[in-house]
């Protein structure tokens, strides 16, 4: 887990204290980007980056939390929690839960604790960027654009679901009850260190595990950043 110590690390020094950076993406547009616990600065993982002890609110960042004391018997260290908000065009909103992430022998499982999502299924992806702000796509601004697209190691440049041989991306869709439960799902080509620098979006509607570029699934509607 390469990744994942000093995040640990960090977290466990100085939980919540965490630093800004303004980049510049492709289109000129400035993105704000919530960036890392600010110990995380002195292991050299970012540069250029300004300390900001009172940022505003907390759209998509990541928290690695110490291992939950009922989760004992699990191997400690080898999962992560995301946490999630809402995304609409208009920007990041309201905290919508937490997916935490355990690597497994079987592949990595998600185990989504969301809020306010309609029961059915959900389109659910790792995207490429660690952004959820909107972005100009199609001439008009949309939700957690700037994540990009589904995060594609290979370079199949294909949306075929879970079991398929596309964007590794591709996760299983989050499945909601009628009282709001979730079920986890496993992404069995996944480690845990793929998800560095990406971010978790849930989407609207079912995905079709086919259709390029989102499997029919609509707008994003929950986003989490993970750096
Ligand atoms: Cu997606
Ligand atoms: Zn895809």
């Amino acid at each position: 887990m390469p990744f994942l110590q000093p995040v640990v690390l960090a977290l466990n020094l100085q939980p919540g204290n965490e630093g800004s950076c303004y980049l510049l993406n492709v289109e000129g547009d400035i993105m704000k980007l919530r960036i890392l616990p600010l110990p995380l600065l002195a292991v050299g993982l970012v540069l250029g980056c300004n300390p900001d002890p009172n940022p505003p609110s907390a759209p998509g960042s990541i928290s690695t939390p110490a291992p939950v004391p009922g989760n004992a018997g699990q191997h400690a260290g080898n999962s992560i929690t995301v946490r999630m908000n809402t995304v609409t065009a208009e920007g990041v909103g309201d905290s919508a839960g937490t997916i935490t992430v355990t690597e497994t022998a079987d592949g990595l499982v998600f185990k989504p604790e969301l809020q306010g999502l309609q029961a059915g299924e959900h389109g659910f992806h790792v995207h490429q960027n660690p952004s959820c702000e909107p972005a100009i796509k199609d001439g008009k601004p949309q939700a957690a654009a700037s994540a990009g697209s589904h995060f594609d190691p290979a370079d199949t440049s294909k949306h075929a679901g879970p079991d398929g041989q596309g964007h590794l991306g591709d996760l299983p869709m989050i499945r909601v009850d009628n009282s709001g439960n979730q079920q986890q799902v496993t992404a069995g080509r996944m480690k845990l260190e793929d998800l560095k620098n990406r971010s978790l979006v849930v989407h609207q509607q079912a995905d079709d595990y086919a259709t390029a570029p989102s499997g029919n699934s609509g707008s994003p509607i929950a986003c989490g950043v993970i750096l």
